[in-house]
Formats: structure tokens, sequence, C-alpha cells
């Protein structure tokens, strides 16, 4: 038998142990092992019954991911699948129970459901979560989990994604008892109380009584339809599940295991579910930074501190105390500090009336964010965080006086969203503590952390960020040091884009209806009116004089700000906006675009929205490349993961590096050549971007 699963007999219990680290991933031999071992007890009488346990933090996490893109790359031959595995468990003579611990996800739960009964730990937590990743079960995940859990469960499990957890799982019949204490000695005992039924083992798929062969399933499944065609919009994966699920209700269960492999089949091969995968180990792959070992010593965070308590103040307070980091956070006027506890307040209240936290947890969080007016215990803090205005002059006055009052083992850290780390850190005398931490905001909710790396900045101190992230439940992103960063300085060129787009002839709610269908969370203007035009149109004069003379600039977002129309903040920017928030076109401000077409000599047309798809997408990715030339960023795969989780790219199209690769580089390179002849030398390709297309090579290949 292979070492990843082993036999022992523990009197007349059979007890099979899955030792696959890190999570006992489905990999090949891991079956089969677990066959064999059946098959050693198939015949032995003195064995009544079987446990199935996983050795280390978990159960079984899933299917092998990596074995998926061997399968699509035609690397390897797709076999049977589990299907046929699981049909041997089910059949086994003897009951078999699986013992659930860490979690039982995926073909992990589905190995479960084929065993005749399920016991776990109070802490286990089980889940279908293939959508994620842009499949579905296929190992009759999506036949034998309704027959346990019932038709709505099963459908909301398959098609969102989310484990639940163990109490939950028992409460709708999904496992059959959770265990206080020692599962193996637990699940043993509850085994030989089976055994000592001697019924006949109780198999999933003849279950029959919970799937509800009547009309309410179609109303089900209906508004689970509804229901991911809104929260998981484009997304292809969550409708097949469903389409299993109803299979389900109306097939047999051998034909409803055919329905779901083919869909299984059609979702595994498709781009969505390459770039979801893409996803999931690049998640995991910006973590591993070449030069920082994991074994680098870590610096403890204990105690944190912010200076500035506006916007971001607020929420990277929050950020930290909700990882249960106690935090000071110091203002320099008492009204300040008044209006942003008062916002704390707010935002901690708001999660209570929405069920998100208990008053009891949030008051805990609140007591953990100290205010103070001065730098009192800025001393024992391990790590400050600078969230003053932007400006380099005031943001060195801080590090020179941060410099002074902590201590000299203290992570000196800077959420500029623009300036030179290098030169803040020059304002210490200990420029190897300085670090950039860009939160995005509402830094409490947005999960990047861009980490920024200065030229003296040491390795402790970025393997601490890093590790900080972690635990303020972030994706950390290491970048190099330039103006705006990596998110920052691609998103300009998208945003520009989307600018001369009105000028050109676009409408303001075309532009942004386009990168919606597209995928993107918001449109740009309508992420310019929320996040303020004030903000950049400052930025844009304090770089005014670094601009090209005679290069082209939209004129539009000026004017907007010179009218005062700051975005939602002043009832409007780029739409008008009621009570509800909602945006509405404004027939001024197409006036506004038509005046500053006409004063910039430009013949307006109309554009599709596939150019304005290529024209803003294109932008931004061309931006990328030159940052990937520069080192700024490591990988592209780095630069898929700030998009993903900082600027609302859709998951399913992998990022904008991974997204240029589906398209081809090619293509992209020379619709990004007839845009140079076009528009000018704001559009020239980036050298790498020119010699992977020329050598017919992709993005992830190269990085
Ligand atoms: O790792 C967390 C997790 O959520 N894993 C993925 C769970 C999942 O999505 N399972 C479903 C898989 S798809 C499936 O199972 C399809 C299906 O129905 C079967 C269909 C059969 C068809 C046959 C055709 C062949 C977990 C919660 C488990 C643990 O989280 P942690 O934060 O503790 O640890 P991580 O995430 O850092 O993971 C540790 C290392 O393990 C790698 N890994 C995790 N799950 C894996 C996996 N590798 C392969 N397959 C998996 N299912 C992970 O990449 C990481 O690796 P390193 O190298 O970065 O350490
Ligand atoms: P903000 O204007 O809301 O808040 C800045 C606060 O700093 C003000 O309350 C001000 O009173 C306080 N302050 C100024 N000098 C101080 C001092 N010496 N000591 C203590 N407090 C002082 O600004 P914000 O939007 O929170 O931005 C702060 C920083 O975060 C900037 O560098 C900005 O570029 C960056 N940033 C902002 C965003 C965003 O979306 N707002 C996103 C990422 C990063």
């Amino acid at each position: 038998m292979p070492e990843l699963v082993a036999l022992r007999r523990q009197g007349p219990i059979g007890v099979i142990t899955i030792n696959n680290p890190p999570v006992n991933a489905l990999s090949p031999g891991v079956p089969e092992g677990i066959r064999a071992a059946l098959e050693a007890m198939r015949g032995e009488e003195a064995i009544r019954a079987v446990v199935l346990i996983g050795g280390g933090r978990t159960f079984i996490a899933g299917a092998d991911i990596k074995e998926f893109g061997k399968i699509t790359s035609g690397e390897k031959q797709r076999g049977a699948g589990l299907v046929p595995f699981l049909l041997e468990i089910e059949d086994f003579p003897k009951p078999v129970v699986a013992a659930i611990h860490g979690a039982a996800l995926g073909g992990g739960l589905e190995v479960a459901l084929a065993c005749h009964h399920r016991v776990a730990a109070p802490s286990a937590r089980v889940g279908q979560p293939e959508v994620k990743l842009g499949i579905i079960p296929g190992a009759g995940g999506t036949q034998r989990l309704p027959r346990l859990a019932g038709v709505a469960k099963a459908t909301a499990m398959c098609a969102q994604g989310d484990p639940i957890p163990a109490e939950e799982a028992l409460q709708f019949g999904i496992v059959d008892r959770i265990m206080d204490g020692d599962l193996a000695a637990g699940a043993v005992e509850f085994a030989q109380e089976i055994a000592g039924r001697g019924e006949p083992p109780r198999k999933t798929r003849e279950r029959g009584e919970k799937l509800l062969r009547d009309p309410s399933n179609a109303a089900i499944l209906a508004a689970a339809r509804e229901q991911a065609a809104k929260k998981q919009r484009g997304m292809i994966a969550p409708l097949k599940a469903i389409d299993a699920i109803e299979a389900a209700t109306k097939l047999s269960f051998e034909e409803g295991c055919r329905a779901e492999a083919a869909l299984f089949q059609e979702c595994l091969f498709s781009d969505q579910s390459k770039a979801l995968i893409h996803v999931f180990f690049g998640e995991r792959a910006v973590a591993k930074i070449p030069d920082i070992p994991p074994e680098t010593a870590a610096i403890a965070i204990r105690q944190a501190a912010i200076v500035g308590a506006g916007t971001m103040g607020a929420g990277i307070a929050m950020a930290y105390a909700n990882a249960g980091i106690p935090v000071i956070l110091k203002e320099v006027e008492q009204q300040a500090l008044d209006g942003c506890l008062a916002r704390i307040q707010k935002n901690y209240s708001d999660s209570v009336n929405k069920g998100r936290f208990t008053q009891q947890w949030v008051d805990e969080r609140r007591a953990l964010i100290q205010p103070s007016l001065s730098y009192d215990g800025f001393g024992e803090a391990d790590i400050v965080v600078e969230a003053v205005f932007e400006g380099m002059d005031l943001k060195k006055q801080v590090f020179a006086e941060l410099n002074k009052v902590c201590k000299p083992e203290a992570i000196l850290a800077s959420n500029t969203s623009s300036l030179d780390i290098d030169q803040i850190a020059a304002a210490t005398l200990r420029p190897q503590m300085v670090i950039g931490h860009h939160f995005f905001s509402p830094a409490n909710v947005m999960r990047l952390l861009e980490i920024v790396r200065g030229k003296a900045t040491s390795r402790e101190v970025i393997a601490a960020s890093m590790a900080l992230a972690r635990r303020l439940g972030k994706v950390g992103v290491l970048v190099g040091n330039c103006r705006g960063f990596v998110g920052n300085r691609m998103y300009h060129q998208y945003q520009r884009q989307a600018q001369f787009l009105l000028e050109e002839g676009a409408r303001v709610e075309e532009v942004d209806g386009a990168l919606y269908k597209f995928g993107m969370a918001m449109g740009p203007l309508a992420v310019g009116d929320l996040s303020g035009l004030d903000v950049s149109w400052r930025i844009r004069k304090e770089y005014r004089h670094l601009e090209e003379p005679g290069a082209r600039r939209p004129l539009a977002a000026d004017r907007l700000c010179e009218m005062g129309r700051f975005g939602q903040k002043t009832g409007a920017g780029w739409y008008r906006y009621d009570e509800s928030r909602k945006p509405i076109p404004d027939p001024e401000v197409e006036k506004l675009i038509e005046q500053c077409a006409r004063e910039a000599g430009i013949e307006r047309r109309k554009i599709a929205p596939e150019e304005i798809v290529e024209r803003t997408i294109y932008g931004l990715l061309n931006e990328g490349a030159r940052i990937l030339e520069e080192g700024i960023a490591l990988r592209p795969v780095d630069i898929d993961i700030i998009f993903l989780n900082g600027y609302g790219f859709p998951a399913y199209r992998g990022g904008p590096m991974w997204y240029a690769d589906t398209v081809g580089l090619q293509k992209v390179y020379e619709r990004i050549r007839q845009f140079e002849q076009l528009h000018g030398a704001l559009w020239t390709p980036s050298p790498l971007l020119k010699q992977l297309a020329e050598q017919g090579k992709t993005f992830a290949a190269a990085g």
C-alpha cells in the first residue's frame, strides 16, 4: 500500500489515515491507498466497521488542484475521475465513518458524503468551494449533498462555495455527530456503536427523502440562479452547479452523475477555471519573496500606533483592532480625533446591526483603539503606520519625529499612495526600518496591502510586514518604490484612457457600462466619483511640472473640479447623485465634455464597447509590462493579485497580465501599435511586451 495512506486495526475497527501533507489533497496515490486499505479489510471477519481520518491538520482539502492544470494542458489524460472510487466506498459491505477535523472541502467532502456516516470535531468546516476555482463538484457532490442536506442548502453550498461550520453541518444532516475531545477515539467508538446495530450500511445515494421531487424545487433553483447572476456576475460555474443540482432533483443518481460529469468537464476546460486556479496559486505565490527565506527572523507585533486619524487612519485602526492588536491613534486636532472616533463607532454599530459582529466582539475591538493627541506610548509600539495628508514635507517631519520617539527596533510604515519611500526614510536615522504599507480604502474592508520596499528596507522588516498582512486578514504584495507603486501607477493609465474616450465621443455611462460588463466591480468614472475627483486633481497639479510640454491630457476632470464637482461627496462629479447615491447621467457633463473636445480639436465619433475595453485595459497592462521590466513588481502574478484585491478586476479573468495572455500577446501588441499610430507616444509598446509577442510567449511563462 502506498505510504500516503496508513491502515491500523483497533479491535473490530479498521482505521485508515491519510498522510498527504500539507492538506491531504486527493493526489495520485491517495484514492489508490484508501481503496487498497478497504480491500485488505473486505474479507476480514474480525473487522466490523471502518474509520477514515486525515493525519495532520485536516481531513481532505479536495482534489489536488495542481492536477487540473495538467489535464487541461494535455500533459495528463483525464481518467474516470473519483466517481467509481466513491461508489466503491459507498458499496463497501461494512460501515465506513468519515472523521472530519480541519476541513472537508470539494472532493474531500465528496469522499465523506460517500462514506456511510460522518462525525466531526467542533472546529471542523465542510464545503463545496469548487465554484471559486471556476468548476463544480465533479465526484457526485451535487448529487449526494442534496440527498443529505436538502435542495436549498446544497444549492447554496455548491453555487456560492462558502464552507459551513460543523454545527451547521449537523443541523442540516451533513454530519451525524459532533465529537468533543479526541476525534479518532470518538470516531472509533461511534463506528463500534454503528457496527453493533448490525444494520446494512446506509448509502447516501439511496436516500431520496430530502430531494423533494415537487414544484418547490423550481422556486429554489430560480432564486439561486437570480442570486448567482447578481452576486457572482459573469461567472459560469455557479450556474452550472445549479444545473447539476437540478439534475439531482429530476434524474436517477446514475444519470445525475453523468450530467454532473458533463458540466464539470465544460467548466474545467473554460478560461474562467484556468484563471481562477491561477488566482488560487497566485495568492499563495505572492507570499514567497525570492531573497527572503521563510526562516528570516520574525519581529513580533504586540502594540501598534497610527499617526493621522483621517479616512485611512480610521480604517487602519479598525484593521489592527479586528486582528486583536492594540493600537494608539494619534491626531493633531481634538475635533479631527472626535470625528474619526465617531466614524469608527458608527462603522462598528452598523456591523452589529447587520449581524456581522456581536456587540461584545465590537466592544472588545473598540477598546483596543486608544485615541491620543501626543506621542505618549509610541515608545512601546512595535509598528507605527503614518497616515497623514499626502505631502512630502509633512511626511518627512512626521518621520523625523518618529525617529525620536520610537524604539530602534520599531517598524516605521508610511501609507503614502504615491510618494518616494526612500525620501521619507531619509528623514530618519534608521532607513532600514522604514517601509510602505499602502492600504486601500476602506482599509478595514479591502483585502490588498501593497508593501513598498525602499532601497534600505531590511529583510526582517519585509518578512514581518508580509506576516502582518496575513494576520490583518489581507493579502500582502511586495512592490518596488516608484511613483504610484504598482496599482496606482497602472490605474492612472486606465483612468486616463477612460477620460480620453469621453472626449473622443463615448458617453460617461457608455465607458462605465462597457467596463462593468467586462466584469470590473465599478466603471472608472463612477470609481472617481466615489473616491473623490479632487484627490487626483491635487496630485495632477503637484506633478504638472513633470509632464512633457505639449503632451495630450484630458481636460474635463480638471474642469469638473474647478466647478466644485468632486464626486459623490459634493453630490455631483461625472454623474449627478441624489440621496440614493445612484449615479444619474448628467447632460451638463456631456456639454462640458463636448466643449473640452472642441478645445482640443477632437472630432467626436461613436465608440464601440470593445474599443472602450481595449483602450482602457491595454493601457493598464502596457504599463504593467513596464513595471515588470523595471522590477517594480516581482512577477506578473503579483500585478494580477494587486488588481483583483485592490481595484475590482474580475477574478474570473485572472488579473490584467493573465488576461493579456488569454487574449494573446501578439494580438495585444498589434493593437497597442495601432493605438500608438493613432494616438501617439503614450502608447509606445513596452519593450518586454514587444519581445514576448515576437517570441510567441506569455507573461505567465516569462514570469
Ligand atoms: O488551502 C485551503 C483551501 O481552501 N484549499 C482549497 C480547497 C478547495 O478549493 N478544494 C476543492 C478542490 S477542487 C475539488 O475538490 C474538485 C472535486 O470536486 C473533485 C472532482 C474530481 C474530478 C477528478 C478529476 C481529476 C485550506 C483551507 C485547505 C487550508 O488553508 P491554509 O491557509 O491552512 O493553507 P494554504 O491555503 O496556505 O495551503 C497550504 C498549501 O497547500 C496547497 N493546497 C491547498 N489545497 C490544495 C493545495 N494543493 C493542491 N490541491 C489542493 N486542493 C496550497 O497551495 C499551499 O501550498 P504552498 O506550496 O503554497 O504551501
Ligand atoms: P485625510 O485627510 O482623511 O486624513 C489625514 C489626517 O492626518 C487628518 O485628520 C489630519 O488632521 C491628520 N494629520 C495631519 N498631520 C498630522 C500629524 N502631524 N500628526 C497626526 N495627525 C496628522 O487623508 P487620508 O485620505 O486618510 O490619507 C492619508 C494618507 O493615506 C495619505 O498619504 C494618502 O495618500 C494615503 N492613502 C489614501 C487613500 C484614500 O483612498 N483616501 C488610499 C490609500 C492611501
